[in-house]
């Protein structure tokens, strides 16, 4: 195992609540540094840049409007194998399938307000952070 880095995004609905530090707990809990975070209202553009991999599928415009429906928190993770550990602490993208002590089990609304993202592979990982962050925003 590495220490890698991987891309978060506290998504509208949990911000809505108050929920950033909440959520930040479990990641620091899990031994993941948030390296990197900010605070930001997402753009249409940026939204759907963002989730252009999923532009054919029926929620797309849903998953579109709701990442812009309020502020979201952008963050850069880091650790010990960080893509899966991260993946492992958000829990399934359903809540109603989450294990206990997820995020999204703890947190989420429903499948589509499930209150985080996290990348999936590390290649994805590089490609999400360099959206939205510069490494001068990012401290190890
Ligand atoms: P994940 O966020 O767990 O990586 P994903 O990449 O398959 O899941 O989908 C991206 C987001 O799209 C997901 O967090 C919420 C939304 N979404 C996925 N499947 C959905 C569905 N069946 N109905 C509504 N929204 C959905
Ligand atoms: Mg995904």
């Amino acid at each position: 195992m590495a220490v890698q880095r991987t891309f978060s995004i506290i998504k509208p609905d949990a911000t809505e609540r108050n929920l950033t530090g909440a959520v930040n707990a479990v990641i620091e809990q899990a031994g993941l540094r948030i390296i990197g975070q900010r605070r930001i209202q997402m753009t249409e553009d940026q939204a759907k840049r963002f989730y252009a991999v999923h532009a054919e599928r029926p929620f797309y415009g849903e998953l579109v409007e709701f990442m812009t429906s309020g502020p979201v928190v952008v963050q850069v993770l880091e650790g010990e194998n960080a893509v899966a550990k991260y993946r492992e602490v958000m829990g399934a993208t359903n809540p109603a399938e989450a294990a206990d002590g997820t995020i999204r089990k703890l947190y989420a609304k429903s499948i589509g307000e499930n209150s985080v993202h996290g990348s999936d592979s590390e290649e994805n990982a590089a490609i999400e952070i360099a959206q939205f962050f510069s490494e001068a925003d990012i401290a190890g």
